[in-house]
């Protein structure tokens, strides 16, 4: 019999996010966000960096779009300034908010790339953060839906695919527990009030998208490291399981089934948010679709329980005490200029576990790349390690779909071009083109080419399954 599956489609896209690449922070109406204001707070960015004109995309996404479309993506994943819209988060649509994003996503279309539009990529309407203590607080859940629902109405037309949030683990671990993100707070507790805000503002908007009867579909993008058990032991086995529930399972269990995993549950008692039994079923089944943004590798142990999680916040991922885990590396593996460690197989385990736990769901990597330390221009344009980088993650991902039956519709390059990496400023270059912040040259290096190569020689990725 005939197996193959044809015309199932692949998308081959790159990413950006719209504090890291627009700049122009203050003109056409916009309004602050948590990322202006920490950027500018002495101390809390590598060489006092902010992301005021970053690529200035918001001027030149012209230049951006025509190399998109010499790379040849099929698709461009960006993320809407919520402080463009409704500048101060819960009033009046901005029209010049509206009409730039209009302006991107027409050209786009123009030039034959799909816009996947992100709501949330962490710049949240400072007057949100001031005024609803942000995430803390169900004001911003009830803020997000109408946001949201204003983004539906404006681009809704074209837009056929959505994203609600980016990574929302970064926001409650790394911006609520850590402090590391915006708004800088350190807390054991509020990552989780945090996270159950964001999940139920998924929830809103979701139903809010689809009672709108908008074309398209919607989904979530979460991240999460692979997690290989050190020894073959039960106990370290069950720590890896363990550790994926918390980190991946976290976000996408209560968009799937309606409910945290149960784990996570026992383990964290009442300091774990719960839903009401509407809550659940505004939450179960939510998504058309699972986002995966992936990075890095680490293995994991048993760890006896710890009980100390605020003196021991910073250690090993931060909720390593919840969890239960100790963290570990090979020595062997290489290294990213972000201190991530390559391992391509632990990328195919990903895809794996996801495609098991969530059978079902078409899966999209939302993310991947590398930062690579590239001082100078010359030294960006041969950036073999990138090349190999992406050479042997893409493969990776090619046997989890041919192998393994995993359900991969698509692969979104981090990042199209370089830019404002966070609390690393500029420090860490992830493009495949270059960005010279001085003159905003763009400069397309060696992976640009080799990105390329990939995409044209995939043609037929899902045909021979
Ligand atoms: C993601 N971590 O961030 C974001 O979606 C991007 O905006 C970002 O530029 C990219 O990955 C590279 O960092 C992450 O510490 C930041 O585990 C930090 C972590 C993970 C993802």
């Amino acid at each position: 019999m005939n197996k193959k599956i044809k015309n199932i489609g692949f998308v081959w896209g790159v990413a950006t996010a719209s504090y890291q690449v627009e700049g122009a922070w203050m003109e056409g109406g916009k309004g602050l966000s948590i990322w202006d204001a920490f950027s500018h707070t002495p101390g809390k960015i590598m060489n006092g960096d902010t992301g005021d004109i970053a690529c200035d995309q918001y001027h030149r996404f012209e230049e951006d779009v025509r190399l998109m479309k010499e790379l040849g993506v099929g698709a461009y994943r960006f993320s809407i300034a919520w402080s463009r819209i409704i500048p101060d988060g819960k009033g009046a649509v901005n029209p010049e908010g509206v009409a730039y994003y209009n302006r991107l996503i027409d050209c786009l279309l123009a030039n034959g790339i799909q816009p996947w539009a992100t709501l949330y990529h962490w710049d949240l309407p400072l007057a949100l953060q001031f005024e609803a203590d942000g995430w803390l607080s169900r004001r911003t859940v009830e803020a997000f839906a109408h946001y949201a629902k204003a983004s539906f109405d404006a681009f809704g037309d074209r837009v056929a695919h959505w994203i609600t949030f980016n990574e929302p683990w970064c926001t409650a671990v790394l911006g609520n527990g850590l402090g590391y993100f915006a708004p800088g707070r350190m807390s054991p507790d509020e990552p989780y009030q945090v996270a159950h805000h964001q999940l139920l503002a998924h929830g809103l908007a979701v139903q809010a998208f689809r009672a709108g009867g908008y074309p398209g579909v919607i989904g979530i993008s979460n991240n999460c490291d692979w997690r290989e058990p050190l020894a073959d032991t039960t106990e370290d086995k069950q720590a890896a399981q363990t550790s994926l529930e918390f980190f991946y399972g976290w976000f996408t269990d209560p968009v799937v089934f309606g409910d945290y995993p149960a784990i996570m549950k026992e383990r964290l008692g009442d300091r774990l948010p719960t839903f009401s039994a509407g809550e659940k079923a505004l939450l179960k089944g939510s998504v058309d679709f699972l986002g995966l943004n992936h990075y890095t590798t680490q293995f994991v142990s048993h760890l006896p329980a710890a009980k100390n999680a605020v003196d021991k916040m910073a250690g090993n991922g931060g909720m390593a005490d919840d969890v239960g885990v100790n963290l570990s590396f090979d020595p062997a593996w290489e290294t990213t200029s972000m201190g991530w460690f390559v391992v391509p197989w632990g990328f195919r385990k990903m895809l794996g576990w996801i495609g098991r736990r969530y059978p079902g769901l078409p899966l999209y990597v939302t993310e991947n790349g590398c930062a690579v330390d590239e001082p100078d221009a010359a030294m960006a344009k041969n950036d073999e390690f990138r090349c190999r980088f992406l050479q042997s993650y893409t493969d990776a991902m090619k046997q989890a779909i041919r192998e393994d039956g995993v359900d991969v519709r698509g692969y979104f390059c981090w990042s199209f071009i370089d830019n404002f990496e966070w609390a690393r400023g500029y420090t860490q270059r992830f493009g495949l083109v270059r960005c010279e912040f001085d003159s905003l040259a763009r400069i397309p290096k060696e992976s640009f080419y080799r990105y390329q190569a990939i995409i044209a020689a995939s043609e037929n990725l899902r045909e021979n399954q």
